[in-house]
């Protein structure tokens, strides 16, 4: 996923809703931290005010010209969307969909890490260190927004709705594609594709086949088409089996849930809403939502915004910056520096000061 190098960094910020606005300020924090300790960068944050509290005020959940602004940033760093007041389907639609199906951010990347000193209801110490990556396609399937409802006028005894799920040869292929080309960087080179064309004989048997034609241009990649429901069963059974996992929009969904519920809570999991060809600005967020059972409470796991900002340096053409991140992060897991959903004690706050900290060693331990 590396990039341009571009060391003054213009980034878009939409800390979104609930506890979206808490880790993506520690995810901020994290980033101006890395640019202080390296000075290989430095970043100017534009902060945009979308979410539900901004629908609220306006019957929006971004502006109108909202997409065409963005376009004009290196990258987006986003929180979380959601909250009760607003119904799921307004505000997810009106914001995240809006970004990622606006400006074609098609491939979304969502690794899953085990981490040390963590809690977990699954596997043991061995896991630890062990990665996989969840590709998930972005931009159509069974988010497509095919549909419709009909015979309102029925309550209860008529009414009609229809949710298609649409498939393009396009953008199959293009995402097949690419998880093929990350499973070829990683150590463990095995890609598996997830559908469940028993059942669905349409869109899902297209995606099967074009694995297998795209399969025969990476020989070293071993492969596996799977069941989505057999695949669920594998995470769990035999996790240290897995290394690249490449879904449709709601398939991979729901297993980057699983995945990190699994590697200890939802809070781990980060994410890439890429354009790989970067023509428009990435979006780079923790997958999980606003959370509102805990939201204003300062405990919201802060790790998987701050993964997420990695990754969007990565993207950036800042490797070694992003791997200042994610050893920070390992390192305060290790120290068992853990907000209550992975078993520890520590706030949120704390979880940042212990990164910061580690950052600042980091850069000092640094030859000029
Ligand atoms: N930070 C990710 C987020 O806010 N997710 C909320 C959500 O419901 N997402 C559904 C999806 O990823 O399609």
């Amino acid at each position: 996923m590396s990039e341009v190098v571009k060391s003054d960094l213009r980034i878009a910020l939409i800390p979104g809703d609930g506890v979206g606005t808490e880790v993506a300020a520690v995810g901020q924090a994290v980033v101006e931290a890395v640019a202080a300790a390296t000075g290989s960068f430095t970043v100017e944050w534009t902060e945009f005010p979308w979410g539900c509290d901004f629908y609220e005020r306006t019957g929006r959940m971004m502006d109108a010209d909202g997409v065409e602004r963005l376009r004009s940033f290196d990258a987006i760093y986003f929180g979380a969307v959601g909250w009760p007041t607003v119904p799921d389907h307004t505000s997810l639609w009106g914001l995240r969909l809006e970004i990622c199906q606006g400006m074609d951010l098609w491939a979304n990347v969502r690794p899953v890490e085990f981490l040390p000193c963590v809690r977990r209801n699954f596997g043991d110490e061995s896991l630890v260190g062990h990665s996989w990556i969840l590709v998930r396609e972005n931009s159509e399937g069974e988010y497509s927004g095919v549909g419709g409802r009909n015979f309102a006028a029925r309550p209860g005894a008529g009414q009609v709705a229809v949710e298609s799920a649409m498939f393009t040869e396009v953008g199959c292929e293009r995402i097949i594609r690419f998880a093929f080309e990350l499973a070829l960087e990683r150590p463990v080179k095995r890609l598996i594709g997830v559908t469940k064309s028993n059942a669905q004989r349409y869109g899902m048997v297209l995606w099967d086949e074009i694995f297998e034609r795209v399969s025969a241009e990476y020989p070293t990649v071993e492969t596996e088409s799977c069941l989505v429901d057999a695949m669920a069963a594998k995470m769990v059974l035999d996790p240290e089996s897995l290394s690249v996992i490449v879904s449709s929009n709601l398939h991979g969904d729901v297993l980057s849930d699983l995945g990190s519920a699994l590697a200890g809570s939802l809070g781990l999991g980060y994410s890439a809403n890429l354009d790989p060809s970067m023509a428009a600005p990435s979006m780079f967020e923790p997958i999980h939502g606003s959370a509102p059972d805990i939201a204003g409470r300062g405990i919201a796991n802060p790790f998987g915004a701050i993964c997420s900002a990695g990754l969007m340096l990565r993207h950036l053409g800042h490797e070694r910056e992003a791997r200042m991140i994610e050893e920070a992060v390992v390192a305060t897991a290790a120290a068992s520096c853990l907000t209550p959903d992975l078993g520890g004690r520590a706030t949120t706050a704390e979880v940042q000061d212990a990164m910061l900290q580690t950052l600042a060693g980091a850069g000092a331990s640094r030859p000029a």
